[in-house]
């Protein structure tokens, strides 16, 4: 049997990434799809330690990369392999990409180093889909409600993060769904729903 899908979300910080995520599992779960929704960092019983250091805590670039890979390398063995294993649909708010583009783009460490770490922590896991949620930074700061260390950066740092996801997207247009995060949320909501129905409902009938 082949496994449940992997969807993950990305956008910058305040795109609207949480509440899509929650969406699309209400709206699976509503047709009797297992859903686990979860996140990075902090999916983990180690990502909850690590969860509030890495969101407030001033760390160097080198040990916040490893911190989100060990984060990552934990969720990813202990929760989302084994519910793909049993069937479950597993809906993540940020995965590998966030360090592609945040550590990678934003911090400027080295990035073809970062993908074969990331591949480690993932157990060379790719999602199936990935819904990039892409809006001018201004704006989706304007959003973000809960204030992390991240936030503090620079304007530069994160259109750095946009351009990044936005480069990411065009090298695999298969993988990534990009929405227009200006759009009404009903709308937003819509897109997505269409865009799973297509590839993986109907896809399995
Ligand atoms: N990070 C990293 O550096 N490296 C890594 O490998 C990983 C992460 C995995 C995690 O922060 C930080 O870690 C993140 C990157 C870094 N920091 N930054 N920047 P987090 O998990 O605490 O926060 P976040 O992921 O950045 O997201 P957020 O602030 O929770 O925002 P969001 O999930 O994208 O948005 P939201 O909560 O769904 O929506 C925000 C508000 O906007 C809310 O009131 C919504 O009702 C509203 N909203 C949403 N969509 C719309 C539309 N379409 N129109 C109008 N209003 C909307």
């Amino acid at each position: 049997m082949p496994h449940a899908p992997l969807i993950t979300f990305e956008g910058v910080e305040g795109a609207g990434k949480t509440t899509l995520a929650h969406h699309l599992a209400d709206w699976l779960r509503a047709q009797g799809v297992p859903v686990r929704l979860t996140r990075e960092p902090g999916g983990s019983a180690l990502g909850a330690h690590l969860r509030p250091i890495l969101l407030h805590e001033p760390l160097d670039a080198w040990a916040e990369l490893f911190l989100f890979l060990a984060d990552r390398r934990q969720h990813t063995l202990q929760v989302i392999l084994p519910a793909r294993e049993h069937g479950v649909w597993v809906l993540c708010d940020r995965y590998a990409d966030s360090t592609l583009v945040y550590q990678g783009y934003g911090r400027g460490l080295d990035i073809p180093l970062i993908r074969r770490l990331n591949a480690i922590a993932t157990d060379n896991l790719a999602p199936d889909l990935t819904v990039l949620i892409d809006l001018p930074v201004e704006d989706a700061l304007a959003r973000a409600d809960a204030p992390n260390r991240f936030e503090a950066e620079t304007l530069a740092f994160h259109n750095r993060i946009r351009a990044g996801y936005l480069e990411l997207a065009r090298a695999e247009p298969n993988r990534f769904l990009v929405l227009d995060g200006l759009q009404p949320l009903e709308t937003l909501k819509a897109s997505l729903e269409q865009a799973v129905q297509e590839r993986f409902l109907d896809a399995g009938k």
